[in-house]
């Protein structure tokens, strides 16, 4: 099965982007199945409602592994089967924790190993911050990975907040050569435009 995989800096947005994302593709109740750095599994079922209150907060670091719900999406009269990957978030420099840290190698290893790569950045703190303050060297570096493949976007997130609008020229300045959709996790904004982008490739 094509593995479609989510990756980005800490709280950028993934986990709700996954779950909403899901919601969109008209899945009510999510069954996740956690891959651990470790090398553990186990599944569990949420509603969207509670994926989102378990599995996404306001904290950085919240996601500590893999996190995967199959998606169907329609083929002429099939459909076409995926995975959607969430992962920990990244950061630049080294963690203190060493959970921290082997979350962080396995999502590097998952986007290696992806068939198509979403790759999350906040715009609205690239428009109030900065963008070298909101997109880091772990950024360019996925961005520069990613450029010998064909299956890659940049997701603008957070687009309803202030300041998102500045920051997605400048995430489109500086990711000059990528395609980049503008998309809010929290409101289901720009998913039409990510759900024909991962049609196309899956
Ligand atoms: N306003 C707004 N908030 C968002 C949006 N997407 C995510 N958030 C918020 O940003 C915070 C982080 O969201 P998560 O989905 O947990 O982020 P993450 O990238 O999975 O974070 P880690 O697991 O720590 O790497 C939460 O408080 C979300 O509600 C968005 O599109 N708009
Ligand atoms: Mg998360």
């Amino acid at each position: 099965m094509k593995r479609c995989v989510v990756i980005g800096k800490a709280n950028v947005g993934k986990t709700l982007f996954v779950i909403q994302f899901a919601a969109y593709l008209g899945v009510r109740q999510l069954e996740f199945t956690f891959e651990e750095p470790g090398g553990g599994r186990r599944t569990a079922v949420y509603t969207v409602e509670e994926a989102r209150r378990v599995l996404s907060s306001e904290e950085p670091h919240q996601t500590r592994c893999l996190q995967s719900v199959r998606l169907e999406l329609p083929a002429g009269k099939g459909v076409k089967r995926f995975e959607l990957v969430d992962t920990s978030g990244l950061m630049d420099g080294i963690h203190g924790d060493a959970k921290v840290r082997k979350a962080m190698a396995q999502s590097l290893a998952a986007v290696r190993d992806a068939h198509l790569i979403l790759h999350l950045v906040d715009a609205s703190r690239a428009g109030t911050h900065g963008v070298l303050r909101a997109v880091g060297d772990v950024d360019y570096q996925v961005a520069q990975f990613a450029q010998i493949r064909d299956g890659y976007v940049i997701l603008a997130n957070k687009m309803d907040l202030p300041g998102a609008q500045e920051g997605l020229e400048r995430i489109r300045r500086e990711f000059s050569g990528h395609a980049v959709i503008p998309v809010s996790a929290l409101h289901s904004q720009g998913f039409k435009e990510v759900k024909r982008f991962v049609w196309r490739w899956i």
